[in-house]
This record gives C-alpha cells, sequence and structure tokens, in this order.
C-alpha cells in the first residue's frame, strides 16, 4: 500500500481546512508548507487537527544544528506529527532534527533529491546518495526522493531499505501515479488535486494507490 498525502499549498487557511476536510476520507497525511503557514500561521495544525489526519510541516529546515532544533521543537509543540528537512547540511543539522522529532513521538524525512528539473544541478553525480546514506546513519525516517525520476528512486530503495520513501512531482511535474505508486512509500500530491476542478474527485483517483 501506498499513502497519498495532500500538499495543502493553499495561501487562505478557511480554503486549506475546507478542502483538507473534504479530502480527508481519501488521504493518509496532510503536509503544510510555507505557502500556507506564512499566511495562516503554524497554528493552522490546531484547525486542521480536526481531521485526524497526520500532519507534516514541510520546511525543508536547512539551518545550524541548534537553530534546526528551536524550528523543530516549534513544529512538534504546534502539533504536527512530522517534518521534513534538507540533507545537504550535513549529519549534525539532520540529527537536530530527528532526535527532536523523536522526542516528541514524531517523524523526520530528509530531502535526498528534489523532484524539479534544476535538482539536476547539484543532487546528482553521488550528492543524493550520500544524502540518503547520512539520513539513514542519523537515524531519519525516512527521505524524499523523486516522482519525476523513478529510477533514482530504484536507486534511493537500494539505500535506505525499509526505511519510507516520500515522492512528490506526480501530476502537474509530469511524474507518473502508476511508476511511482510501486516505488515509493508514500505520493505527495498537491496541484493536482486542490487545483483540480473537483478537488475531492481528484483525490478519490489519486487514492486508488492506497490499496
Ligand atoms: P505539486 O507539484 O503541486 O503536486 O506539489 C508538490 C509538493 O511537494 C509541493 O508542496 C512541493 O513543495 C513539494 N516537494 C516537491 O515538489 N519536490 C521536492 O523535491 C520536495 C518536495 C517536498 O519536500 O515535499
Amino acid at each position: 500500500m501506498t499513502e497519498l498525502i495532500l500538499a495543502l499549498d493553499l495561501t487562505s487557511g478557511d480554503e486549506a481546512v475546507d478542502l483538507a476536510t473534504r479530502c480527508t476520507p481519501y488521504l493518509d497525511a496532510l503536509k503544510v508548507g510555507y505557502p500556507l503557514v506564512l499566511r495562516a500561521g503554524l497554528d493552522i495544525s490546531n484547525r486542521l487537527s480536526g481531521t485526524g489526519l497526520p500532519l507534516i510541516a514541510d520546511f525543508k529546515v536547512a539551518d545550524i544544528p541548534e537553530t534546526n532544533r528551536s524550528i523543530a521543537g516549534a513544529v512538534f509543540s504546534a502539533g504536527y506529527s512530522g517534518i521534513i528537512c534538507h540533507g545537504f547540511t550535513g549529519a549534525d543539522a539532520i540529527r537536530a532534527c530527528t532526535e527532536t522529532a523523536h522526542d516528541h513521538g514524531g517523524e523526520c524525512y530528509v530531502v535526498a533529491e528534489m523532484s524539479h528539473p534544476g535538482a539536476l544541478e547539484f543532487f546528482h553525480e553521488g550528492t543524493g546518495e550520500r544524502i540518503a546514506r547520512t539520513a539513514v546513519g542519523c537515524g531519519a525516517d525516512g527521505i524524499i526522493a523523486p516522482a519525476t525520476r523513478p529510477e533514482r528512486i530504484r536507486v534511493y530503495r537500494e539505500i535506505v531499505g525499509r526505511r519510507k520513501i516520500l515522492s512528490p512531482g506526480i501530476g502537474a511535474q509530469g511524474g507518473s501515479l502508476q511508476e511511482t505508486a510501486g516505488l515509493a512509500d508514500g505520493i505527495i500530491v498537491g496541484r493536482s488535486i486542490y487545483a483540480a476542478p473537483d478537488p475531492v474527485g481528484a483525490a478519490k483517483q489519486y487514492s486508488v494507490v492506497r490499496r
């Protein structure tokens, strides 16, 4: 089974809560990031908690360990159950996020390779693999790997084993649902659901991966 995670990149708190609530039956988690939190506040988590879904904070945390720890502490104190951090910052910075997550009973996911075309400039030639290995060594719960490059998800699976791989990039970024579903533990979908003419219908369609 592959989880369906809705990237709630809306700019209105009211619309985000309404959409998430209506799509909830088809989802396994909500991912909340800067687009929403910078407008609606970190405590939008309180309003989203009514869905009963786990909330993943996507701040791609990428600072020194002390600052990472502070950011992660704020996230988990606000009721989120997962956090996404960058991995190029190194093991000490990743560990600050994973340890804070685990102290709160939460999870930490490390970006191994991004899904957009520009990611090819820095994440290839072994860098993504090194990040994934470091993430495993730091006890991270999983990694983020691109649905836009399924062959790369296969490479990362060899490295992370049974740790989770969550993959964004399906639909709006060109990644294939069918191909990714068989490779990743979770797919992250944003615009193809929330910007669809019928978001609930779209969520239902994407939820076929959950079978
Ligand atoms: P859509 O392209 O609209 O489906 O949204 C994808 C979501 O995944 C957005 O919230 C992105 O910020 C996020 N994302 C990527 O698209 N690519 C990545 O490499 C990593 C992420 C992420 O960490 O979630």
